[in-house]
């Protein structure tokens, strides 16, 4: 089914409404301003079932991003949660990405959007390979932008806001101008943030680095769940300040994200990382997560949340 022919339900304030019926006028406070904070999580079919992955850290997370931009969500967090299952199974989807997104509606205009209504609601659909099918095997090249991540007294990097995607935009127009399949974005001191909407990780002499989070990264559900991965595994994973050079000299590395799941990376800048192909602990590391959320390996960490039928 295309984009234009989509059926099915959209969760909207506490109400099921039609794909097609889910609108907003365009003077909506966030039109003008980008004034939304939202989610993006998978839901996996396996032997055991559909199971939302880290659902409770999601909806954690979405209402960490309306309090730091002063949206009161007008639902409990299990309300919203609850919320996500029904609209997956009103759905009939056994496999998903869910979006949910909280923004400020209509009522009147002007940068301060404090008595603009907050509005929730809840989207579903089918959505593959973020970054294409062959990448999970083989891989990507990214570039590093000329655009640089938020820098922390700008705008607050830990809340998963929409306008922030405004600068993911720019350095992936970038990318994709300039032949690559992704940007890697600099954070404002020059050191390695994260992609347009991934995390990274960089492997050398087997020890496992990433951005910490002083690097205006997302807190991403992806970057904890692979760094828990890692450190059962016995690697030793150090959140730190990474150079750009650090990049090119890596074994390995790999993206991590909802979307993108976990996606090696076999350039950066034109250079080759290690072999050029997916390394040895991203395959241990990939393997390990999809046999969890594809029900082959006991789920010790929780991270299923299975809907029940
Ligand atoms: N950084 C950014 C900038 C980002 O957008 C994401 C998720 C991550 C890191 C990884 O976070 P997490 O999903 O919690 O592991 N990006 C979402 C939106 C992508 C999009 O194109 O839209 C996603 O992966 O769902």
């Amino acid at each position: 089914m295309s984009w234009d022919d989509k059926g099915g339900k959209i969760w909207m304030n506490g109400e099921f409404v039609d794909w097609k019926e889910a609108n907003i006028h365009v003077l909506s406070h966030v039109v003008h301003y980008g004034t939304s904070v939202f989610e993006g999580i998978r839901c996996y079919k396996n032997p055991n079932g559909s199971g939302i992955f880290r659902l409770e850290e999601h909806v954690d997370r979405l209402f960490d991003s309306a309090k730091i931009y002063r949206m009161e969500i007008p639902f409990e967090k299990e309300e919203i949660a609850n919320a996500i299952k029904e609209t997956i199974t009103l759905n009939k989807l056994e496999s998903c990405y869910i979006r949910p997104v909280t923004f400020r509606g209509y009522k009147e205009l002007g940068v301060n959007s404090l008595n603009c209504p907050v509005i929730t609601a809840i989207a579903v659909w089918e959505w593959g390979a973020y970054l294409g099918d062959e990448a999970l095997k083989k891989g990507v090249d990214i570039g590093v932008s000329s655009w640089r991540r938020l820098a922390p007294d700008t705008m607050p990097s830990m809340a998963k806001a929409g306008a922030n995607y405004m600068n993911s935009q720019l350095a992936k127009f970038e990318s994709i101008e300039n032949g690559f399949d992704e940007a890697i974005m600099l954070d404002y001191q020059g050191f390695i943030g994260e992609g347009s909407g991934e995390n990274i990780f960089l492997v050398k002499d087997d020890v496992i680095h990433t951005p910490a989070l002083s690097s205006s990264v997302l807190k991403g559900i992806t970057r904890d769940s692979i760094i828990s991965i890692a450190n059962d595994l016995g690697f030793k994973v150090k959140e730190e300040s990474i150079p750009r050079e650090m990049a090119y000299l890596a074994d390995e590395i790999f993206f991590t994200g909802t979307a993108a799941e976990v996606t090696p990376v076999r350039s950066v800048d034109r250079i080759t990382i290690g072999s050029g192909e997916r390394g040895p602990v991203t395959e241990k590391i990939q393997t390990e997560f999809f046999n969890i959320i594809k029900g082959k390996t006991e789920d010790k960490y929780n991270w299923l949340c299975y809907l029940d039928y």
